[in-house]
């Protein structure tokens, strides 16, 4: 039985019940105002879409479900809860994707029982193609150049995935009612997220094609969950060839960065460019597949969720630098903060971004780069002699006032790709192109989850309208 989405199905009613009041008795109800200054400045500020799985407010960051980062480790089931103590080190302690999974669809904390039932959902969906890709995709993935980018890898493979979209498939045969089309859109979402990890793993092994040849990496464990299996395919845990040669501890720890890291990127309100796209492109009833894929291509954009990749990039740059400076100035310590702090001005002063730091809505450190850097904090052995882990440290230190000086941004905080990727760097993810796949799998969660309720509230087509600029100013005569 899908426990799933037989809770889902109980709070239909109910809910379209909510949505139907709200329509009828409160249409007319202003939320705001639209100023010239947000319509030219990417509507900063207006409230313009429904999204209800996650919030995001600048001052208390994001909640899931009006649980913050905190509570939702408390509160949700994590590997420990759900296996019991298969490892013995300290880790499995972070919520698994598939307990944030349950909350985001029944909006209930799961039971262990409940977060198994996902995991085994998941499984069984793998199960059914021999833990491999559907041959399609399989097809179109080895026929793509090895060294295009691997989001466009991804794009592709899951836009691929749409001809195994059972949405699709039933609304062209017109077998679909309005009040259907959440059943199979719910399937098909199942189907995608079940699939990143092959995919994920697929795109990654062509990476290391020439030294490991065309076989995978790793192979599903259907006994595991969501997170274990990206790291299996990624060829970092026990049940792959362990192309990086981690330590069991570092294996163990690489999954319980891949939990950390894909549970707390699912979702962070709807009006950021990979929800919003994955949200604009399903409303026109496109199937999940294509929709998410449009999210894939906006979180792929170096202000988003590129920025993983420059953020370590940059971090390079920077450490180079500086230890071509120590030699020059023969000083072993040199004045490490002051060079930083120079490199820094001189970027802004070339009209550069400091990759990492900013936020469209959030005005306080982001809690997301908190976690991140809690998983630091809490293996001093691992990282002490990461000289580009620690520089990540000390820039979040630094960086801050500096960004307050220059006066330009409205946050001057680190954000949540400030930390990610060089810590995935640190256990021999050393692509720097990869990192950005990695949160692609962990946001289709919260997008794929609102555009089942997107389709089971009956949302319209989304269309906003245009101003041209004659209008704009004959508007403020
Ligand atoms: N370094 C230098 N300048 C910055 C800056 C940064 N990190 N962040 C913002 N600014 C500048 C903007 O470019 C803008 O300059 P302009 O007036 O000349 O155009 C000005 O400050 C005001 O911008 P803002 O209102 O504070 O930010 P925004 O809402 O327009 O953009 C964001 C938000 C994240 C795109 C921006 O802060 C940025 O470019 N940061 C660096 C890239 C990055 O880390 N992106 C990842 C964000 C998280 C994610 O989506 N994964």
């Amino acid at each position: 039985p899908n426990l799933l989405k037989q809770t889902l199905q109980n709070k239909i009613v109910s809910k379209q019940k909510e949505m139907k009041d709200l329509r009828q008795t409160h249409s007319n109800y202003k939320i705001g105002d639209i100023t010239i200054g947000s319509l030219l400045g990417g509507m900063r500020g207006n409230s313009l879409m429904y999204w209800d799985g996650t919030t995001l407010s600048p001052t208390e960051g994001i909640k899931f479900k009006g649980l913050t980062i905190e509570q939702c480790q408390d509160k949700l089931p994590n590997a420990k809860d759900v296996f019991g103590n298969i490892s013995n080190n300290n880790n499995g302690k972070f919520f698994l994707p598939e307990s944030m999974l349950w909350l985001l669809i029944t909006g209930e904390i799961p039971t262990r029982e409940q977060t198994l039932s996902v995991i085994n959902l998941l499984n069984n969906i793998l199960r059914q193609q021999n833990g491999e890709l559907p041959p399609v995709t399989e097809t179109i993935m080895n026929k793509l150049p090895a060294d295009m980018h691997p989001m466009t890898q991804l794009s592709i493979g899951i836009t691929s995935l749409s001809s195994q979209s059972k949405f699709s498939s039933l609304y062209s045969q017109g077998k679909l009612g309005k009040s259907e089309y959440w059943s199979s859109t719910f399937d098909d979402s199942m189907k995608l997220i079940a699939n990143l990890p092959l995919l994920a793993g697929k795109i990654y092994s062509r990476l290391h094609q020439k030294k490991t040849g065309p076989q995978p990496l790793g192979s599903i464990n259907y006994e595991m969950d969501w997170a274990y299996n990206i790291s299996s395919m990624l060829g970092m845990t026990k049940d792959s060839q362990n192309i990086k040669g981690l330590t069991p501890k570092q294996q163990s720890d690489f999954v319980e960065l891949m939990r950390l890291y894909t549970g707390i990127h699912v979702d962070h309100e709807g009006g950021n460019v990979s929800a919003h796209s994955t949200h604009l492109v399903g409303s026109t009833l496109a199937d999940p597949f294509l929709s998410y894929s449009s999210g894939i291509n906006g979180l792929a954009g170096p202000l988003h969720g590129l920025a993983a990749q420059e953020v370590v990039r940059f971090l390079f740059n920077l450490q180079k630098k500086l230890e071509k400076q120590q030699q020059k100035s023969n000083d072993a310590l040199g004045d490490t903060d002051a060079a930083i702090t120079k490199e820094i001005w001189r970027l802004l002063s070339n009209q550069q971004v400091i990759p990492g730091y900013g936020h469209a809505v959030l005005r306080i450190f982001d809690p997301r780069f908190d976690a991140m850097l809690n998983f630091v904090k809490q293996r001093p052995k691992e990282f002490q002699n990461d000289k580009h882990v620690n520089l990540m440290q000390n820039l979040s230190q630094i960086v801050p006032d500096i960004l307050i000086k220059h006066g330009k941004c409205k946050n001057p905080y680190p954000n949540v790709d400030a930390a990610s990727g060089i810590l995935f760097y640190h256990y021999g993810i050393t692509e720097l192109m990869f990192f950005t796949v990695i949160f692609g799998c962990s946001r289709a969660i919260g997008p794929l989850t609102q555009l089942i309720w997107d389709r089971i509230l009956g949302l319209p087509i989304e269309r906003p309208k245009s101003i041209d600029m004659t209008t704009l100013k004959s508007m403020t005569k």
